[in-house]
This record gives structure tokens, sequence and C-alpha cells, in this order.
């Protein structure tokens, strides 16, 4: 093998990893996971995904459940494991600005998520709402939204509720679809529940005084396309 052989086999391999690198940036890579509880995640370096810049990804999904499916939608992506499919799947796919829905097809109201794709100065979607219920003092029991209003119509979500529990004779506890929480009878202070908000009618009341109560919908969450 003459010495100019020999360099070019040496040479080439450097070459083509070069070139190789310069045809891109890394891929941002995303990872999937569903089941075998019934949850499903996205996440980036180990973080729940909410916002991502527009480009390519690299999506590893774990599909861990023959109960369950891992399906990504959006703007000019529609990829999804069978709901039989156990095990894992390597997904390239181009984001663009816009909001999209990773969710388990047979139990989307449940395992399901939302990420927005665009710039950084887009204002990121409100991830937790607040609420305020209030027991007494005296007879009275009301659950206000962050702006004071008494909650009507909510929007499905999530929220950090916060309970001002004033007296020792009542409590405040909040019924509806997933969500059974309380305080205690005797209990007085504040508490801070985080809580997720399905359609449906949601009801709380004093377990110790029967006209103590109040209600509120909520209704499912539209796909705003924001700007
Ligand atoms: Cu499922």
């Amino acid at each position: 093998m003459s010495v100019l052989v020999r360099a070019v086999l040496l040479i080439a391999p450097v070459l083509a990893a070069a070139s190789g690198a310069a045809a891109g940036p890394q891929q941002t890579v995303l990872e999937g996971v569903v089941g075998p509880a019934p949850t499903i995640t996205l996440t980036k370096d180990g973080v729940e995904v909410t916002r991502l810049d527009p480009g390519q990804y690299t999506i590893r999904v774990d599909d861990r459940a023959d109960s369950h499916n891992f399906h990504l939608f959006g703007p000019g992506v529609n990829e999804r494991t069978g709901v039989e499919f156990v095990g894992q799947q390597t997904w390239t796919v181009m984001l663009q600005a816009g909001d999209y829905t990773y969710q388990c097809d047979p139990h989307a109201t449940a395992m399901r998520g939302t990420f927005r794709v665009g710039a950084p100065s887009t204002p990121p979607v409100p991830q937790v709402k607040p609420l305020v219920g209030t027991v007494g003092p005296g007879k009275t029991i009301v659950l206000r939204t962050g702006s004071g209003t008494r909650a009507k119509a909510l929007t499905a979500g999530r929220y950090r509720i916060t309970v001002r529990d004033r007296t020792a004779r009542d409590n405040l506890h909040l019924v509806g679809p997933g969500v059974n929480r309380r305080t205690g009878v005797r209990f007085r202070g504040t508490v801070r529940w985080t809580i997720t908000l399905r359609a449906g009618t949601y009801r709380y009341r004093s377990d110790a005084t029967k006209r103590l109560r109040g209600s509120f919908r909520v209704i499912a969450s539209a796909h705003a396309h924001g700007g």
C-alpha cells in the first residue's frame, strides 16, 4: 500500500465525520414514556416539555403497556405507537410554530399533555390558574377565581386552590371529576391544593352544614392559538 493511499484511508473517515457534523446542528432528543401506570410524559433532559423552538427533533418513545399508546400530533406531525405495541420507537419530527398534543388514544381525557412550539417571545401557556376557596367565619362558603369573582364556569386545566378555612365548625369539601379533597371540619388554616379540573360539574360544600354549598361547571379547554 502506498503512502498516499494509506493517507487517504486515514483522512477519509475524518472528512466524512466533519461533513456530517456540518450538515446540521445536533438534534435535540425528547423522551416520551407511556405506561405501565396510566401516565404519559414528554420530557427534555428530564423536564416536562412545555415550549420548544421550531426545528427538527428526535423523539424516543418508550411504550411500556399493551393497553396504552403514545400519539403525538400537531402542525405537520402525526406519529403514534400501536395500543398493543410494547417497546421503543424513535421518530424524527419537524416541529413548527403551533400547539402540539401527546396522548394515549384510549384514555385521551386523562392521559394527555400539550406543549407549544414557537419563538421564546411567545407568551407561555398559563400552566396553573389560581382559585381561592373560603369557608367561614360564620356560615359562609365561596370559591372564587383569581380575579375575585365567584367561580361559575371554568376552563379545564391545572388549578392551584388556596383554601382558607376560617372556622372550626365547617370545612371545605370539593368533589367533581377526578377530584375529592377536603379540609377537616375542626381544622382552621390555609391549605393549597394543585388539582386538574376536567369537563363536568364540581360541587363544594361544608360536610357539617348542608346549606353551605356551591358549584361550578368546567368546560373543555379549546386549543387557543394565541399570538
Ligand atoms: Cu391509555
